[in-house]
C-alpha cells in the first residue's frame, strides 16, 4: 500500500514526532500528567492521524521499532519537565503482545532518560484482554512491578470492562470522549447514569479517573459535581508539539 511505503521513509526522515496534551487536576487545574500522542507530519498529504497509521504500523511489523523510540523519546522529554508531571504512553495490543520485549523497552527508556518509573504511564485498551490469556497479565504484573502506572483507556467501549479490573494492576480508569459529551448534553439519561456508575466503581476499586474530551465549561463541571478527579480535554490544553522538538534524538530506523 502507498501508505506504507511512505510511513517506511517517514521512519527513515525522521517525520514522526510526539504531541503532548495535558491532563489536569479537575478542581485546582494544576497538569497532572501529559499524554504523548504520535504525530506524522507528510511532505504532501499534510498530518495523517494515528487512527490511519498506526495500524499500518502494525501490519508492516514495526510497532516494535516506533514504540520503542515513543518510549524513549517521551521518557526524554519527560526527564526535562521542572512541574514533575508524568508521562502516559499509549501502547496498543500489538505491542503489549510482545511481553518481555516490551518490558525491556520500558525499563531501557526509564533507565536512559533518568525518569523515576512511577513518572510513566502506561494506557491500554480493553482489547489487549480480547485473547484473554495469562500473558497479558503477566507482562501487566510484570510493569507493575518496575513501577510505572497503568491506566485502562476509552474505558466502557469495549466487552469486557468490569473483567479487566479483577486483577488490580490498573492505577486509573479513562472514561472515553463519547461518555463525556453525551454525559453532560441534555436527555441523555442513559450515558450520564453510565459515567456515575464507572465513577462509582473507580471508588470501590481506589482507582484515579481521568474524564476525556472536556471542551467545555459544563462539561468540566459536571465532572467534578460527579467526583471525577482528573480531567483532558481542548478546554484544558490540545495535544502540543514541544518547541524543542527538533533537538529530539531522530528516529534510530
Ligand atoms: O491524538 P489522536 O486523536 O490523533 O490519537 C488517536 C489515537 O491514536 C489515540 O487514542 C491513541 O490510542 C493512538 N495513539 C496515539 N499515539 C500513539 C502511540 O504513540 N502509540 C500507539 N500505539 N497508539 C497511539
Ligand atoms: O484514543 P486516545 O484516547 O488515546 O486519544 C485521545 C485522542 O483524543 C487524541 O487524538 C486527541 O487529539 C483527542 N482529543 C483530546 N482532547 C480532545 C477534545 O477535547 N475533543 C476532541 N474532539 N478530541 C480530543
Ligand atoms: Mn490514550
Ligand atoms: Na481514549
Amino acid at each position: 500500500r502507498a501508505l506504507e511505503s511512505d510511513l517506511r521513509s517517514a521512519l527513515k526522515l525522521g517525520e514522526l514526532s510526539l504531541a503532548y496534551q495535558p491532563i489536569v487536576h479537575a478542581r485546582s487545574h494544576e497538569v497532572i500528567a501529559r499524554e504523548a500522542l504520535l504525530r506524522w507530519t507528510h511532505p504532501v498529504r499534510g498530518e495523517v492521524a494515528p487512527d490511519l497509521f498506526v495500524p499500518v504500523i502494525e501490519d508492516a511489523g514495526l510497532i516494535g521499532q516506533v514504540g520503542n523510540w515513543v518510549l524513549r523519546e517521551a521518557c526524554r522529554e519527560a526527564a526535562g519537565w521542572v512541574d514533575g508531571a508524568r508521562v502516559a504512553v499509549n501502547v496498543s495490543s500489538a505491542q503489549l503482545a510482545a511481553g518481555p520485549a516490551l518490558v525491556g523497552h520500558v525499563i531501557h527508556a526509564l533507565a536512559a532518560s533518568g525518569l523515576e518509573a512511577r513518572r510513566l504511564e502506561l494506557e491500554v485498551t480493553e482489547s489487549i484482554f480480547l485473547a484473554g490469556d495469562a500473558t497479558t497479565r503477566t507482562t501487566l504484573d510484570q510493569l507493575r512491578a518496575v513501577g510505572v502506572r497503568l491506566v485502562l483507556d476509552d474505558f466502557g467501549m469495549g466487552y469486557s470492562s468490569y473483567a479487566c479490573l479483577t486483577n488490580g494492576e490498573f492505577n486509573t480508569l479513562k472514561i472515553d470522549r463519547s461518555f463525556t459529551v453525551a454525559a453532560a448534553a441534555p436527555g441523555r439519561p442513559a450515558e450520564r447514569a453510565i459515567v456515575e456508575s464507572i465513577l462509582t466503581l473507580a471508588r470501590g476499586l481506589d482507582l484515579d479517573v481521568t474524564a476525556e474530551g472536556i471542551e467545555t465549561g459544563e462539561q468540566a463541571a459536571l465532572m467534578v459535581a460527579l467526583g471525577c478527579g482528573q480531567l483532558q480535554g481542548f478546554l484544558f490544553g490540545r495535544p502540543e508539539i514541544p518547541f524543542d522538538a527538533h533537538t529530539a534524538v531522530e528516529p534510530p530506523f
